[in-house]
């Protein structure tokens, strides 16, 4: 144990004392002698501060600088068809900051000036169009917020635990708040006339980066909730999100989610491009590969504790927390175990559960030192309750990437340090 975790044990017992008389009393006022940051004048307060305008676009402080995407280099043979992970250990609340959402391009983010975009509708379309981005901006706009979650996120996990820490184990997913027209109006704008029966018509979606992402859509989720997104976070795009365009596919796997949207054409049955057949389908047990699993399953994990983010504050009061979701529509319980997956006690959930975006939860506990192995399982309106990596064994066999959603652990130790370990 070192010292420092004695010492702040030694204090949160006397804070637990004082806790225990009325007060909520933290550890530093449970400390002997005066604090010098109370009873001290500091630097701070002695030269002006940094005026305004220094930075036009602000930037999180130096102290923060650890919070940002990584990539994990020996999973792709270079960072242009790569991906990095979101740092969701280090952050609260639902909503994913552009600057360190996480990225996935195939042939490296394009830089493709407003005025230089096009968008076209052509296929089994009345009169097949092609709009600049001024005449997106002229159309009705919706706004929603949703999580985009890689079909990747969690696949090198299958066979056993291997990553440490919730970024690289989950974070391929970000939750943004999108501005964008629907694709309803967009494909009506064209007339869906020549199409005729639009049961099992199919729109091709293409991006116009060098792999071009394409991947084929069923009609009726293209007329449901899809949107043609120009603004997230409610400030335009970053170029490694899609600027100045990017489609957004509610509770469907990111790879839908095509990115410098330049192409949409109605067809009467599906591409089967490389991004739907070789790349995004589940082999099986039998080594046959399913296709088309689009929906994005509940799931959930704990962030903090985690590996990037133990316990550092000693023993007593605890705030357990993390993120769940489901593309099927919305969390309504999250339950956390603290033994493995042998009891569960109901998290908090930080808000009411909304469709196809992340819900934060919170279990408030008081830790003691007893080592843990700490579990969430989310569970959606559908009634789905996210499966054991057992149970998703049994049905998908061990030669899975995609699509994983299994329960999560980390073992914590009495020292606060978290691993990732398996309980399946
Ligand atoms: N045009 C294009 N769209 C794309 C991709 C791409 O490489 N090119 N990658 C896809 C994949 S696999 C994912 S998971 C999401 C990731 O979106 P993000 O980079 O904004 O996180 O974009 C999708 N859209
Ligand atoms: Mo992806």
């Amino acid at each position: 144990m070192s010292d420092s975790f004695k010492t702040s044990r030694r204090a949160f017992l006397r804070g637990s004392a004082a806790a225990a008389a009325g007060t909520v009393a933290g550890a530093a006022s449970a400390n002997s002698g005066p604090d010098p940051l109370i009873t001290e004048l500091q630097d701070w307060t002695s030269y002006t501060g940094v005026g305004v305008d220094e930075t036009p676009y602000g930037m999180p402080i130096e102290f923060e600088k650890d919070v940002v995407r990584r990539n994990v280099e020996w999973l792709t043979a270079d960072p242009i068809s790569s991906i990095n992970f979101t740092p969701i250990h280090a952050l609260d609340g639902t909503i994913t900051p552009q600057g360190c959402a996480f990225e996935r391009h195939h042939s490296g983010a394009i830089e493709l000036r407003k005025e230089d975009y096009r968008l076209m509708i052509n296929g089994l379309v009345d009169k097949p169009l092609v709009f600049t981005y001024g005449d997106l901006e002229r159309f009705p706009r919706t706004q929603a917020v949703y999580f985009c979650e890689c079909a990747a996120n969690t696949g090198m996990e299958w066979a056993g635990s291997q990553l440490n820490g919730a970024q690289f184990t989950h974070g391929m997913i970000h939750n943004m708040e999108y501005t964008g027209v629907s694709l309803r109006t967009l494909l009506e704008e064209a007339g869906l006339g020549a199409a005729g029966d639009l049961a099992g018509k199919w729109v091709y979606v293409e991006g116009a980066d060098a792999s071009s992402n394409g991947r084929s859509i069923p009609m009726e989720k293209a007329l449901d909730d899809v949107l043609v997104a120009f603004k997230a976070n409610g400030e335009a795009l970053r170029m490694e999100h899609g600027y100045p365009v990017r489609l957004v596919v509610p509770g469907w796997e990111g790879n839908m989610w095509v990115k410098w949207l330049r192409r949409i054409e109605v067809m009467d049955g599906p591409v089967e491009s490389r991004e739907e057949t070789s790349k995004y389908t589940d082999v099986l047990a039998d080594g046959t590969a399913r296709k088309w699993t689009w929906v994005m399953d509940a799931k959930s994990v704990i962030t903090t504790p985690s590996p990037q983010a133990p316990i550092s504050h000693g023993y007593g009061p605890l705030v357990i927390s993390g993120l769940a979701w489901s593309g099927h529509g919305k969390i309504t319980r999250v339950d956390v175990s603290r033994d493995g997956g042998v009891t569960w006690q109901n998290a908090r959930l930080a808000q009411e559960g909304q469709t196809k975006a992340l819900t934060r939860f919170y279990l408030d506990v008081d830790w003691r030192g007893e080592e843990m192995f700490l579990q969430s399982r989310a569970i959606d309106e559908t009634g789905y309750v996210q499966p054991t990596k057992a149970q998703l064994r049994e049905v998908r066999g061990l030669n899975s990437i995609y699509h994983n959603n299994c329960i999560q652990t980390w073992h914590v130790t009495p020292e606060g340090i978290c691993e990732n370990v398996e309980v399946s």
